[in-house]
């Protein structure tokens, strides 16, 4: 295994093993490192925190190219592996084939795409006026990424949208199953209820079929233990990083707007030797040493 194909591994063996596991949304450099070191084992590429902190809508305005562009950077500082949201594959089968040879070229662990129409809506605005991706053309689309990845590990996970779109348990179950035949790794069952009872009904039904995924931003209340419990293999916590972000900005924004002084806020914010840290300002020191003329 080179390093790549290792990070693909890893999250293969998250997505399969018995334990539950965890994805924290990243979406650049920094916060990547910082979901590293806050013990996470893997990253959650976020569409709506990517496109959030470009400053446009999760609605596919950002370019796939500069999605990847943007994962570049988080995967080259840090050592988990990176699962991208990758909303509809950004086309058809053939774009997806696309998308999954650049993903694998930069170290990018697997891709989650969802079964709606291009340009893709966030689930919880308007779900139910949302049109969902024909069957069959979804399955070419997982077909055609899994035919084409090279490293055997790399993961494809197919995200049901049936329940955001109004549907019932039975039609995400009955797509789930056709995702599952059509070579998906694991099945993303999202749901915008504040309770987890239709995730509940669906895992009820699915028998474990394939490993289940999880983003409960809207039943944040159930006890982790319940998904535990119930069999769920990986748990994302979707969007955490840029909301915490948004907020400790518009307050420092705010204050030092309001002082017009730097006093009250610079106890309140990280150190800059915080910043130079987290960019790995000390291993270039050590480089300097070794590899620059001496003074
Ligand atoms: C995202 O994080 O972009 C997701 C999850 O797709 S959600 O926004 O909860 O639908
Ligand atoms: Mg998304």
């Amino acid at each position: 295994f080179d390093g790549r194909s290792s990070k693909a591994a890893q999250l293969r063996q998250m997505i399969t093993s018995p334990e539950l596991e965890f994805l924290l949304e990243a979406h650049n450099g920094i916060s990547a490192r910082i979901a590293e070191e806050a013990g996470f084992k893997g990253i959650w590429a976020s569409g709506l925190a990517l496109s959030a902190q470009f400053g446009v809508r999760d609605n596919n305005e950002a370019s796939w190219t500069q999605v990847v562009d943007m994962l570049e950077f988080m995967a080259d500082i840090t050592h988990i592996p990176i699962l991208l949201d990758g909303d509809t594959g950004y086309g058809n089968f053939n774009n997806m084939r696309r998308l999954v040879h650049k993903l694998e070229q930069r170290g990018i662990a697997g891709v989650c795409i969802e079964d709606k129409l291009f340009p893709k809506t966030n689930s919880f605005i308007g779900g139910e006026r949302q049109p969902l991706a024909e069957i069959d053309e979804f399955c070419g689309k997982i077909k055609a990424g899994k035919d084409c990845q090279r490293d055997e590990d790399f993961c494809i996970i197919a995200r049901v949208e049936a329940l955001i779109a109004g549907w019932e348990v039975d039609e995400a179950v009955r797509r789930a199953g056709a995702y599952h035949e059509a070579g998906a790794d694991a099945i993303l069952i999202h749901s915008k209820r504040s309770q987890p009872d239709e995730i509940l009904a669906f895992i009820d039904r699915w028998e474990n079929r394939a490993p289940v995924v999880i983003a409960p931003t809207k039943y944040y209340s159930t006890p982790t233990d319940v998904f535990r419990r119930a069999g769920v293999s990986m748990v994302i916590w979707a969007n955490h990083q840029i909301r915490s972000a948004v907020q400790a900005m518009q307050a420092s924004a705010r204050r030092i707007y309001r002082d017009q002084s730097l006093l009250e806020v610079e106890d309140t914010i990280a150190p800059m030797d915080e910043i130079f840290r987290l960019q790995g300002a000390e291993e270039l020191r050590a480089a300097e040493r070794r590899y620059s003329k001496s003074p």
